[in-house]
């Protein structure tokens, strides 16, 4: 039943930009990431009437207001909202857009446009561009135009409901520049409740059956299942079931449980059972590398029906959130579970054997182990598209839901440092490190000056391999040493941190790196950069690219 909500205030004259700014304020929101611009004076001159409720942090590229959002979203759970001005601006922030649909980030994109009498008619505005819904339309599910401030709310918190419906991710309003500027009668729209598909009880109970019987059930984990850290974990411990986290499905169930695996052990886990429970993934990589076959059985739970049946037609397909289809599946299990010797001890044994091939990655071990020993269990560690990020989806211990931030199957490179930098503005509580190469670095380092002029303690460790080094070993590996396009000129990256004011420490060893971390989380009044100049580092490939395991 659609229970209807009652407007929190009667009609009072606002503008449109007001409306959309106190209607953001009323859903719990408290910062707009932005950069402003001619199209959105009038959104910004509401962002100053409300600017003891919503901060507006700005940003120096509308790239980097974009992935903050991103990042406040990925390490808070709760909606976020970035502000752009039409054409350059909006296309400029499109790479983070693109990677908070791919994400399910709820990020919220208010993005200017030319005068409302000429839209659509070409005349060349300044920043026009060709149908820019059409465009916006291919990046995210839900999208509309303000027209009128009566309407600005509503639409608002329509958007903010889509962001949360179903499979969750951005959604885009676009508002023309007089628009914004335009008073009306305005009443305040509440929170719209997000509709919750019926958990199908039928399909619970024949879940429950098939794990509850289930020889060797395996639970996978993908970034649908970061609110259900609690259930998995008492899922895991009533199966007796290991749970393979990659990557988005990280800390989940805490690293520190044996029963919590990773790659490459989690695909020698596949191979070998019988019920997979897969929970928010798309299993994407189990799938279409290790390999399928009639003796595994998989019950899925998604938030996206369509996601059921893309690649497979599951066994039991479960329709919603995770949570609280967990709950269910918690309540129905124990009268089905069958008992299972404790798996404990055969698991630690199985990371060791692993643990031990995997030491040819000891540059980047060493280097990991340094940033673990000095994050608290609640600091969040921000994953990037560099040696050093590889080696942590593999091999770096996450205890905790969304202290382990990657990049998501989009894998833009250059989206960690910005993208930190938004969640420690979102998270000023607790620690935030972001690892990045000096080729990724680079994309966002502008935003430094952000991190100074609004005073965000990011903590960055910059590995300095004087390349694309990744794509450089793919050159020499495979295309016989034909170098081209891989060497990178680099600035001095301590004397260019520190020309906006960041600490900065230059260190060689995990241990010197141990002591700069010491000092950079002890200084929480802004940015600290810490660059380790590297040589090339292992290849660690084999240990992520796997072929298949099942299916012939
Ligand atoms: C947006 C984007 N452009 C290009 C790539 C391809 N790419 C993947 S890794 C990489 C090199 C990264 O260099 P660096 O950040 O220095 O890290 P390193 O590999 O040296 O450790 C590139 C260019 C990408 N993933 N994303
Ligand atoms: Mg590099």
């Amino acid at each position: 039943m659609q229970r209807k909500t009652k407007a929190v205030e009667t009609a009072q004259q606002m503008t449109a930009a007001e409306a959309a700014v106190a209607t953001l304020i009323g859903h719990g929101l408290d910062t707009v990431y932005a950069l402003p611009g001619v199209q959105n004076d009038l959104l910004f001159e509401a962002l100053f009437k409300f600017s003891d409720l919503l901060r507006t942090v700005h940003t120096r590229h509308e790239q980097g207001a974009a992935y903050m959002a991103l990042g406040a979203a990925l390490a808070t759970g709760r909606p976020q909202a970035y502000a752009v001005v039409p054409g350059p601006g909006f296309l400029n922030s499109s790479a983070a857009l693109l990677m908070a649909y791919s994400m399910c980030a709820p990020v919220l994109a208010l993005i200017g446009q030319i005068p409302s009498a000429d839209m659509g008619k070409g005349l060349g505005h300044l920043h026009e561009i060709r149908d820019q819904a059409g465009i916006i339309a291919r990046l995210v599910d839900h999208t509309a135009l303000i027209r009128k401030p009566e309407q600005a709310s509503r639409i608002t918190a329509q958007a903010l409901r889509a962001m949360q419906t179903g499979r969750p991710g951005p959604a885009a309003l676009e508002c023309a520049m007089d628009i914004w500027g335009k008073s009306g009668p305005v009443t305040l729209q509440a929170p719209l409740p997000a509709p919750q598909p019926k958990i199908d009880m039928e399909a619970i109970r024949r879940a429950a059956k098939r794990l509850g019987t289930a020889k060797r059930p395996m639970i996978i984990c993908g970034g649908g299942a970061q609110d259900a850290g609690a259930e998995v974990t008492a899922l895991s411990a009533m199966l007796q079931a290991p749970v393979l986290g990659y990557r988005r499905g990280r800390g989940v169930l805490d690293s520190r449980d044996p029963l919590s695996v990773t790659m490459p052990l989690g695909r020698d886990l596949w191979g070998e059972a019988d019920v997979v429970l897969a929970v928010g993934t798309r299993l994407f990589i189990q799938l279409t590398q290790w390999g399928i076959d009639r003796e595994l059985a998989i019950i899925r739970v998604d938030a996206d029906p369509m996601e059921h049946n893309r690649l497979h037609r599951p066994a039991v397909a479960l329709t919603g959130d995770a949570k609280p289809i967990l709950q269910r599946l918690l309540a129905e299990l124990p009268s089905h579970n069958a008992k299972r010797p404790p798996r404990a001890a055969e698991m630690r044994e199985r990371h060791a054997t692993w643990r031990k091939r995997m030491e040819k990655l000891a540059p980047q071990i060493g280097f990991l182990e340094a940033i673990r020993a000095e994050l608290p269990e609640d600091g969040i560690f921000v994953d990037e598209v560099t040696q050093i990020g590889f080696a942590s989806r593999l091999l770096f211990p996450v205890y905790k839901p969304r202290t382990y931030l990657s990049p998501g199957y989009q894998d833009n490179l250059g989206w960690g440092f910005a993208t930190a930098l938004g969640a420690q503005h979102a998270r000023p509580d607790v620690p935030v490190v972001a690892v990045s190469g000096d080729g990724g670095f680079m994309f966002t380092a502008n935003e430094i000056a952000t991190a100074i002029r609004h005073r965000i303690p990011l903590v960055t460790v910059l590995f300095n391999d004087g390349a694309f080094g990744n794509v450089r070993r793919i050159q020499q590996e495979r295309y016989g040493n034909r170098l081209i396009g891989s060497d990178l000129a680099n600035p001095d990256f301590m004397a260019f941190a520190k020309s906006f004011g960041a600490e900065t420490a230059r260190v060689r060893s995990p241990d010197e790196l141990r002591q700069a971390l010491r000092r950079a989380f002890a200084h929480r009044d802004g940015p600290t950069v810490i660059e380790v100049p590297v040589g090339a580092m292992p290849n660690h490939w084999e240990f992520i690219l796997m072929d298949h395991i099942r299916g012939g």
